[in-house]
Order: structure tokens, then sequence, then C-alpha cells
């Protein structure tokens, strides 16, 4: 790896929350901070595992429900969909960004402001065994360019 891309890696990495449990590493974890009345926010970040797993589920104390949701274009259409689990193939980026995969976060406590800490808990299983990962989000403004959280 050349000296430029470490130098890269590490500012990305020092500029993004990073939750790290073993052999599992998040980064850039963040949710869409919410307009006056909306009950549902998405939450989105970068897995790596260190070993091939999936993500099975996830929890909140921000919201009721929290389900795994995917996005894809069929045709012209945008569809989305509710995935019971998300592989995580070792040593492979998985990106859960706006348009893709989501964290959809429904029947919100409270709204959640730009700056503010949303605790997700990842339900991981590798091998046949499970376990948790703590990540916190961080709340973004709403009025970005990309796709609003559905209901
Ligand atoms: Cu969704």
């Amino acid at each position: 790896m050349s000296p430029v891309v470490s130098a890269c890696l590490i500012t990305l990495l020092l500029a993004s929350p990073a939750a790290r449990a073993a052999d599992v590493q998040v980064t850039d974890a963040w949710a869409r901070a919410t307009v006056p009345g909306q009950q549902v926010s998405g939450a989105y970040m970068q897995i790596e595992a260190g070993a091939d797993m999936r993500l099975v589920g996830v929890a909140s104390p921000a919201a009721v429900r929290v389900e795994v949701h995917e996005m894809r274009m069929d045709g012209d259409v945008m569809r989305m969909r509710k995935v019971a689990t998300i592989d995580l193939p070792q040593g492979k980026v998985v990106v859960l960004k706006p348009g893709g995969y989501h964290i959809m976060l429904m029947n919100l406590k409270k709204p959640i402001a730009p700056g503010d800490i949303v605790p997700l808990k990842l339900e991981l299983e590798s091998d046949g065994k499970s376990r948790t990962l703590e990540v916190n989000a961080v709340a973004r403004a709403p009025g970005s360019h990309a796709p609003a959280p559905h209901p």
C-alpha cells in the first residue's frame, strides 16, 4: 500500500466514529436527523467483518421497531423490502447507505436532532454463534441530497 493511501485511510478512521469488536469493524455510522412530525429515520454505516458472518437483526433504544431494509431499482422503480439478514463476507466492506441497505428506525421515541447519538445494537451471527455489537450512529441533518427515508 502506498504511503498516500495509508495516510488517507488513517484520516478516514480518525474522522469516523468507529466501533470494533474482535474481528468486526464498523465505520462512519450515522443516522438521519428528523424533521418535525417524522416518525421514521434511517441509519447507515460500513461494516467489515474479519470472518464470514451475517447481520441478523438490529435493536435501538431510540425506536420501538427496528428493521433491516434494502432498496433497489426494479426497472425504473425504486423498491424497498425488509430483509432477514445481510451477509457480511470476510474482508469485504458492506455499505449501508441511502438507496441501498439501511437500518430502518420506526416509531421513534423522540425526534432526532443533528449531532444526537443514536445507539444501535447489531446482532451478528457467525459459525452458529451470535453476539451483539454496539454502535453509536451520529445524527446528520436531514437535508442531504440522498433519498429520504420512506415510511
Ligand atoms: Cu426502509
